[in-house]
């Protein structure tokens, strides 16, 4: 297959979002070795080449059609698309699918001294923040006006060294914002890593590169969220045991050998299984309670 033919996907090269997609690539079963210091890497098994850049760089790389997908965090996406939409550059994408990755905030944090009386308390105020877009976006919808100062590291910081009142990043744990005064007093974006695809149709051969690829990625993520379950229980409580069991997929019930009064009973978990529910299904008189990780699921 050509360069041409070959689908190529954009990805972090190095930090937070890099490290899942690469999982993501080899639990889908890409063979990507992406230990040498080159751009483009490609997949020994299929024909896809994976582009490493800056994460920055990857809605752009996807609107203008250089990369057919690309892997970013929501935030980025939508930044970059707003920015673009003002400077009248081409900002139109597909979500192919939403990712179980990357998951974040975008909020305005104030020093812990700031006397916060709700949204108009921020009116006039100035902002460090890496996200100008967005938080101009947000102010406009609540009615006030806001200053930024573009900032690409170190954001929390700002406030203290007298660069602005308070700041708009990403917030995951709010340790950062903890160990520097700072107070989340807004949300106004919540993110998590998606697949895009250019706006553009795909050639034949890339869109059936890609109609073997999506199945594989959704699967991994479905199998991310589940659980397998298996235990036995009492023949004679079988329904309420099925009652307790989490998600919508009815239970598999078999004879347990030599046993008349217990069945195996196992099922696929797609949300929660929580200690509570094991409590619950102990006291119902079930025992070997296994709760296991799912590898791959597909239909
Ligand atoms: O690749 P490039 O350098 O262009 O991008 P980048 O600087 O955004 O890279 P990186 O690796 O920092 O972040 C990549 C993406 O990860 C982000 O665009 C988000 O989609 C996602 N993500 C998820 C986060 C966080 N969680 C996060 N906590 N990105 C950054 N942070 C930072 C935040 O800016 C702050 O400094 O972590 C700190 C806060 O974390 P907590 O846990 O203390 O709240």
């Amino acid at each position: 297959m050509t360069t041409e033919t070959r689908l190529r996907i954009a990805m972090q090269k190095s930090g937070r979002l890099s490290d899942d997609t690469q999982n993501l690539f080899k639990r889908c079963g890409l063979n990507l070795n992406v230990s040498d210091r080159r751009l483009l890497a490609h997949v020994a098994n299929m024909p896809i080449d994976v582009m490493r850049v800056r994460s920055s760089d990857i809605p752009g790389l996807v609107m203008d059609g250089v990369c057919d997908l690309g892997i970013v965090g929501d935030n980025t996406l939508e930044e970059t698309a707003l920015e673009r939409e003002l400077m009248g550059q081409k900002s139109q994408y597909i979500r192919t699918s939403a990712l179980n990755f990357g998951g974040c905030r975008l909020s305005i944090a104030m020093p812990e001294s700031f006397n916060y009386q709700g949204i108009k308390s921020l009116d006039g105020l100035r902002f460090a923040t890496t996200y100008p877009q967005l938080l101009n976006r947000y102010a406009k919808a609540n009615g006030i006006n806001v200053e930024f100062c573009l900032l690409k590291g170190s954001v929390e910081v700002a406030p203290r060294v007298g660069l602005s009142d308070g700041i708009c990043d990403l917030v995951s744990t709010g340790a950062t914002l903890e160990a520097n005064g700072l107070v989340e007093v807004e949300e106004i974006f919540k993110s998590k890593a998606s697949l895009i695809q250019t706006s553009t149709p795909l050639c034949t051969e890339k869109q059936s590169i890609l109609d073997t690829l999506l199945p594989r990625i959704q699967g991994v993520m479905k199998a991310k969220e589940s659980k397998y379950i298996m235990l036995h229980a009492p023949k004679d409580k079988i329904a309420q045991v099925s009652a307790l069991m989490p998600g919508k997929e009815t239970p598999t019930i078999l004879p347990l050998a030599g046993r008349d009064d217990l069945v195996a009973v196992h099922v696929v978990a797609t949300e929660t299984f929580f200690w509570e529910t094991m409590e619950q299904l102990n006291a119902l008189g079930c025992n070997s309670i296994l709760v296991m990780p799912i590898e791959k699921m597909m239909g």
